[in-house]
C-alpha cells in the first residue's frame, strides 16, 4: 500500500518498446498507435490522480532520468518482445523511488507470468478494466473512475487521427498469432461503450479502428458497428475511417458496399504470403482468397484504399522464391507493395512457437528481444548468413530503390481516378517512407543513443546487444539482473532454463 499523499497520486503509464531498427527517437508517423496506455489512463479518477503516458513508440525511448523519480505508481504494457525493456524501466523507477508500485499487464504478462510476478508488484492477466482492482488496492477506491473512457486528450499531438476499438480479440486461430495462444473469445463492445469511446475521441480528420478483425463472425453485429460509424461520419465528426479485416470479409461484395456507404476509406488485411502452401501451414485458410490485386481493385471501385502486410518464412521459402514475389509486385504497377514485410515470428505462447521448438527450428542464442520481425530467429532452408544478408537488403529495398520509386509513382498514377487525392498521395508516399532505414529526430539523448547503436545484422545469432542493456548511469549491484536479456535459446538452440521458468503458468491478479 502506497503511503498517504496530500497531492494527487502520480501515475506513469509506459508502453515499453524496442524499435526493431534500433532507433531511440520517436516514431510519430507510425499508424496504428498503441492504445492500451490511453485505455488504462481512463480508469484513473482525474480528481485524485495525475496521469502521464510515455509511449516508447510515439515518444521514443524513455531516457529522461528526472521522470524516473516522479511517479507513485507505474503501469507497464507492451509487445511480448519488450519484456526486457519493461524490466529495465522498472529498475530505473525502483532505484529512483524505492516506494514506487509497479504493475504490468497485456501481452507480456500473459506470455511470461512467472517472471513478471518476480519483477513487478502486480501482474494483470485481464483487460484494461482489471487496473481498477489495482487502483482500489494501491491508491484507494475513490481513485478508480466509474464510467471509464479512453484518455484521448493525452494522445496529443494526434496528427488528426483518432482510435477506437469496437471488438476484442479474434474469431480465427492462426498458428503464429498471439491471440490464438492467449485463447480469449472474440467479443464486441456494446453500442453505449463504442459511443463513449467515439465521444472521447472528439472531432478528428480520420478514425482508425484498433480491432484485430472488424468483420468478425456475426453479420448483424458487423452491420450495427458499421452503421454506428457511418452516423458519426454523416454528423461530420470525422471524414472517414479505416479498419483491419480478415480475408473472408471479401467473399461477399455486399460487405464492401456497406462499409463504403458508411464512410470507410481504408482497409488493411493480413494477406501474409502469396504462397498457398505456407498459408495452409499457418492455419490461415481465410486468406486463401485474398490476392492483393483483386482486393485492391474491389476496394478501389468503392474509393477505398487497400493495404496489407506480408510475412516471409525462410524455413519454408527460398530466397529465390521470396525475391520472385517481391519483384513480381514491383513489375506490376496495379499491385500495391505491402505496408510492411516481416519474418514470421515465433511469438512466445503461440502454437507456432511450440512447433518451432519441437522441430528444433530456433537458432542458437536467441533473445526474447530479437523476436521483432526484423531478424532471423529460425533456421532457414539456406545458409543463415546468406539469408540474413538477403533479408536485410530486401526490407531496405537495397538494389531495388529505383524500382521502388518507379513502382510507387506508377501505382499511384494507375489508381488516381478511383481514389480521392489524399489516398492517392498516401499510396505514393507510404512505400517510400517504409522501405528505408529510419533516421529519426528526437531529444539529444535519443539521437546520440541511436547513432551509437551497432548496425543490425538481421541475424539474432550475430546482432550485438542493444545499448539499453547497459544502464544509463551506474546502478547498485542488486539491479544487475534487470539489465540481463531474457535468453530464449542457449548455444545449442535449446530453450534455456531461465526462459522455461519465466513462462511457466502462474495466473492471477496480484501474484
Ligand atoms: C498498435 C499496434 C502496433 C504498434 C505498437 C504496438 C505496441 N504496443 O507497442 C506497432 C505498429 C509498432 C506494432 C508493431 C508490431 N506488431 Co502490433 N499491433 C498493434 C495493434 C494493431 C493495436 C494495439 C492496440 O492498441 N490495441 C488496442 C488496445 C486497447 O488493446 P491491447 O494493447 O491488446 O490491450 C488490451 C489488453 O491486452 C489489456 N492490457 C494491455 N496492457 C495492459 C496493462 C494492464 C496493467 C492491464 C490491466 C491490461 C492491459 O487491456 C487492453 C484491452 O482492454 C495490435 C492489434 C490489436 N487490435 O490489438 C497489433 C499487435 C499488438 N501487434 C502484433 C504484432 C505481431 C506486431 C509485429 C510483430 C508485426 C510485425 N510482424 O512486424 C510488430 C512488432 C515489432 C516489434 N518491435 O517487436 C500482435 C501481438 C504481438 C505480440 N504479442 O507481441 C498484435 C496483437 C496483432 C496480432 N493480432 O497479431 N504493432
Ligand atoms: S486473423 Fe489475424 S488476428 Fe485473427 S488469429 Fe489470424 S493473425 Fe490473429
Amino acid at each position: 500500500m502506497a503511503p498517504p499523499v496530500t497531492r494527487k497520486h502520480r501515475v506513469l503509464i509506459i508502453n515499453a518498446y524496442f524499435d526493431p531498427w534500433r532507433e531511440s527517437t520517436p516514431t510519430r508517423l507510425f499508424v496504428p498507435r498503441p492504445m492500451a496506455p490511453y485505455f488504462l489512463a481512463g480508469h484513473f479518477d482525474p480528481d485524485h490522480c495525475e496521469v502521464r503516458v510515455w509511449d516508447e513508440v510515439f515518444h521514443g525511448a524513455l531516457l529522461d532520468t528526472k521522470l524516473f523519480a516522479w511517479p507513485d505508481l507505474v503501469v507497464f504494457t507492451g509487445l511480448t518482445s519488450a519484456f526486457d525493456r519493461a524490466r529495465q524501466l522498472s529498475a530505473y523507477v525502483r532505484h529512483a523511488q524505492p516506494k514506487v508500485v509497479t504493475v504490468i499487464g497485456g501481452h507480456i504478462a500473459r506470455a511470461l507470468p512467472t517472471i513478471c510476478a518476480e519483477v513487478f508488484d502486480y501482474v494483470c492477466q485481464g483487460d484494461a478494466e482489471e487496473i481498477t482492482d489495482v487502483i482500489e488496492v494501491v491508491l484507494g477506491p475513490s481513485c478508480a473512475r466509474k464510467e471509464a473512457a479512453p484518455r484521448h486528450d493525452l494522445t496529443a499531438p494526434n496528427l488528426g487521427v483518432g482510435y477506437v476499438e469496437t471488438t476484442k480479440y479474434c474469431n480465427f486461430a492462426c498458428s503464429f498469432c498471439t491471440l490464438t495462444g492467449e485463447g480469449r473469445p472474440y467479443s464486441s463492445y456494446q453500442t453505449a461503450q463504442i459511443e463513449r469511446q467515439l465521444d472521447a475521441v472528439g472531432r478528428v480528420h480520420g478514425l482508425l479502428l484498433s480491432d484485430n478483425n472488424f468483420f468478425g463472425n456475426n453479420r448483424r453485429d458487423f452491420e450495427r458497428r458499421t452503421r454506428l460509424l457511418g452516423d458519426r461520419v454523416r454528423a461530420g465528426q470525422f471524414s472517414g475511417w479505416g479498419c483491419l479485416v480478415t480475408g473472408d470479409f471479401f467473399a461477399n461484395p455486399q460487405n464492401l458496399e456497406l462499409v463504403a456507404e458508411n464512410g470507410c476509406k481504408a482497409i488493411f488485411s493480413g494477406v501474409e504470403t502469396l504462397d498457398p502452401k505456407v498459408l495452409k501451414s499457418y492455419n490461415k485458410k481465410q486468406s486463401l482468397i485474398s490476392h492483393p490485386l483483386s482486393l485492391a481493385s474491389a476496394c478501389a471501385k468503392h474509393g477505398i484504399l487497400f493495404d496489407y502486410g506480408m510475412m516471409v518464412d525462410f524455413s519454408q521459402q527460398t530466397m529465390a522464391e521470396v525475391a520472385e514475389q517481391i519483384d513480381a509486385i514491383l513489375d506490376n504497377p496495379r499491385m500495391k507493395l505491402p505496408a510492411f514485410v516481416s519474418t514470421t515470428i515465433p511469438i512466445v505462447g503461440t502454437p507456432y512457437f511450440d512447433q518451432a521448438v519441437a522441430k528444433g527450428r530456433l537458432l542458437p542464442n536467441v533473445l526474447l528481444s530479437d523476436m521483432d520481425g526484423v531478424k532471423l530467429v529460425e533456421k532457414p532452408l539456406e545458409p543463415v548468413e546468406q539469408v540474413a544478408a538477403f533479408y536485410g537488403r530486401l526490407i531496405n529495398m537495397r538494389g531495388r530503390q529505383g524500382a521502388l520509386v518507379r513502382h510507387a509513382v506508377r501505382h499511384a498514377w494507375h489508381w488516381r481516378k478511383e481514389l480521392p487525392w489524399d489516398l492517392t498521395a498516401l499510396s505514393l508516399l507510404m512505400p517510400l517512407q517504409r522501405y528505408r532505414r529510419r533516421r529519426g529526430i528526437g531529444s539529444f539523448a535519443q539521437m546520440i543513443t541511436s547513432w551509437r547503436e551497432a548496425a543490425p545484422t538481421y541475424n539474432a545469432g550475430t546482432d550485438a546487444p542493444r545499448r539499453c542493456y547497459t544502464p544509463l548511469f551506474p546502478m547498485p549491484e542488486r539491479f544487475a539482473r534487470d539489465f540481463e536479456p531474457l535468453q530464449v535459446t542457449d548455444s545449442r538452440g535449446a530453450l534455456t532454463d531461465d526462459f522455461e521458468q519465466a513462462r511457466s503458468r502462474q495466473v492471477g491478479f496480484g501474484t
